[in-house]
């Protein structure tokens, strides 16, 4: 079976980097089931995520009880993608002629050689044994040895058990682990194979030189970004088969023609959505709910300017099949979030934050929805200091928090580090203290990011 391909969402997750990942993901399987011929292989979709959920992700997903995404850590070329799961073993006490035959039965040059309780402890090859039966020559360099003598130390190596010849210093890997870092260390021991273990010390599959000759990529599906500073660690080793964004055209570039979904509207779910209408096939409620919660929550309930006709349309498509008010659905999904006040900090500030890079330096733009300003501005001295952090810990030349109030709708602008960079591009003057409220300002992407990056 060929590996699934993932479907993932930007690094620093939002509601609709996860729900775009899932509808995907569940519209993929869908039209992968329906075009299937008999008999072929039908590819796998999985849907993935690049870190925490979201509150009111975890609130839909919960309500709607659809399974959480995995989490991936990166997308490299992993031990798993080349191995050869399941190796034969033979016991350490085995004879080497039985080892010898299990391999000429299978036609293979190595055998893993196993403890008693099946644990791993070596590993024999053909070249081992070969090695053995060349040495049995040896004893005609010494004085009076008869070619009689040496057939007698070759029909005696034959009843020598496995452990007389195996090797223990073989490279030992697990199946989770890079393949290129795997490849480098194959490369430096002298022996052409390698052996991957599991936790418990249970050998699991078999790596040779010649497995390694093809480099294997990951397939990834990039939903709600196209950008490799937001996208996970080691997308240049994946392929990236497709892409479904809502955010400027960046910097992932591809070998092969694609299918590339970019489309100025106010989130990924509601490229999917059309996706599903294009094709014909209706998500079920718990899928529509996934997607409407995402629209709702990237366009702040439609009041966002990146709002546009074309998510209303799927607006009151997703609701219809829900059967729900659109604006009352909106409001439930922001009301997961909880509260501002007893919110951890770094939730409040960098739960959804996005890099961008000036040449200069490094800004971070991060954005907190709220229905009640004044509760987070309360809070104002301890986000400042943990702007602060960020900008240590990462350095950044600018952290702007834009607390954006999604009733009022506008933001205040609250800014550390070197605040020029946003009063020249908004022509304001934010200090180290109070922050500057802006009205109209919903987004993050269309009404700030750009202006910065443009300044
Ligand atoms: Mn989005």
């Amino acid at each position: 079976m060929s590996a699934p391909i993932i479907v993932v969402g930007h690094k620093n997750p939002d509601n609709d980097a996860i729900s775009a990942a899932i509808g995907y993901a569940w519209l993929k399987n869908e039209l992968a089931k329906r075009d299937a011929d008999e008999g072929e292989e039908v590819p796998v979709y999985v849907p993935a995520r690049l870190g925490p959920l979201p509150r009111e992700t975890a609130g839909v997903l919960d309500k709607w009880g659809i399974e959480v995404p995995m989490v991936i850590n990166n997308l490299f070329a992993r031990v798993s993608d080349v191995m050869t799961p399941e190796p034969l073993s033979v016991a350490a006490g085995a004879k080497i002629i039985e080892a010898g035959r299990i391999m000429r039965k299978h036609n293979i040059q190595a055998l893993v050689v196993t403890n008693e309780d099946g644990t791993y402890k070596g590993l024999i090859s053909t070249r081992m044994i070969a090695n053995r039966y060349i040495s049995a020559t040896d004893v005609l360099e010494t004085e009076g040895a008869s070619q009689m003598s040496v057939a007698a130390d070759l029909i005696a190596s034959l009843d020598q058990t496995v452990d007389t010849v195996m090797e223990e210093g073989i490279l030992t890997l697990s199946k989770d682990g890079r393949l290129d870092e795997a490849v480098a260390d194959l490369m430096n021991q002298p022996f052409r194979e390698a052996v991957v273990l599991d936790e418990a010390n249970m050998p699991i599959g078999i790596v040779t030189r010649s497995d390694i000759a093809v480099h294997p990529h990951r397939k990834v599906i990039l939903v709600d970004h196209n950008e490799i500073s937001q996208a996970a660690a080691g997308i240049e080793d994946a392929e990236v088969v497709e892409i479904i964004d809502h955010h400027r055209i960046a910097d992932v570039s591809t070998i092969y023609p694609i299918k590339f979904l970019n489309m100025p509207v106010g989130s990924s779910a509601t490229i999917v959505a059309l996706e599903c209408q294009r094709y014909g096939i209706e998500p079920p409620a718990p899928i529509a709910a996934v997607l409407l919660s995402a629209v709702m929550t990237d366009t702040v309930v439609l009041k966002s300017p990146t709002a546009t006709a074309t998510d209303k349309r799927v607006v009151d498509y997703l609701a219809g099949i829900l059967g729900v008010d659109p604006t009352e659905f909106g409001m439930e999904v922001f009301s997961f979030r909880g509260g501002d006040d007893d919110m951890p900090i770094d939730k409040l500030v960098s739960a959804d934050s996005k890099e961008f890079d000036l040449g200069e330096g490094t800004v971070l733009i991060a954005q907190h929805e709220t229905t009640n300003l004044e509760s987070v501005m309360d809070r104002e001295q301890e986000i400042r200091e943990y702007m602060r952090s960020l900008i240590e810990g990462h350095g950044y030349i600018c952290v702007l928090l834009l607390v954006t109030d999604i009733i009022a709708e506008g933001s205040q602008f609250l800014c550390e580090g070197n605040r020029r960079i946003v009063n020249r591009a908004f022509n304001i003057n934010c200090t180290g203290e109070g922050g500057v409220w802006m009205p109209g300002i919903l987004s993050r992407k269309k009404q700030v990011a750009s202006r910065i990056l443009e300044a």
